[in-house]
């Protein structure tokens, strides 16, 4: 992409911050954080994973070549993508901005659950059909929400429904703050 269209969508997400009613308001001067983080990443990227459910699996179109894949409708599986900790020095009104890459027929969730850390909880960004999901890079839609402490993680929850296979690749999480 080139800068002019990146300033572009820079200043489209600083105007739908401002409409939504950030209290601290988004401006060009934005201080924006992002992270690329695949499954299971080395320790010298300064991510790291944690999951309950998932298990290791390989194939050539996922990113790097693996991933991570559960079955969906258990309420207790997980896969968190763990960045490093940006503390933001009291609430802050986010935008998140989150591309997930999926590349497995394997991959069939229809509505797997994708959210970030806010201050103790998560706070939901959206959910994709990953049976239904473009073959590469997947992009939710951005949400701007307060009381944001630390910028630490992505997560990804199993649908309800059973009887599927939710997938775990690679993340690209933008913060704008
Ligand atoms: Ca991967």
């Amino acid at each position: 992409m080139d800068k002019k269209k990146s300033f572009v969508r820079l200043i489209a997400a600083c105007i739908s911050g401002a409409i939504i009613g950030s209290t601290v308001g988004i401006t060009a001067d934005a201080i924006t954080v992002s992270h690329v983080i695949d499954n299971d990443p080395l320790a010298s990227t300064g991510n790291t994973s944690y999951s309950s459910g998932f298990s290791y699996m390989t194939g050539s179109n996922c990113y790097n070549g693996d991933a991570q894949i559960a079955s969906s409708g258990n309420s207790s599986y997980f896969y968190h993508w763990v960045h490093e900790t940006t503390t933001l020095g009291g609430p802050k009104t986010v935008t998140v901005n989150l591309m997930v890459y999926l590349n497995h027929s394997n991959f069939t969730d229809p509505s797997a659950v994708y959210s970030v850390y806010q201050n103790g909880g998560a706070l939901t960004v959206g959910t994709i059909n990953q049976n239904l999901a473009a073959g590469g890079w997947n992009t939710l839609s951005s949400v701007t929400a307060a009381n944001f402490t630390q910028l630490k993680m992505v997560c990804v929850d199993p649908s309800t429904y059973s009887g599927y296979y939710t997938g775990a690749d690679a993340v690209d999480v933008k913060y704008y703050y």
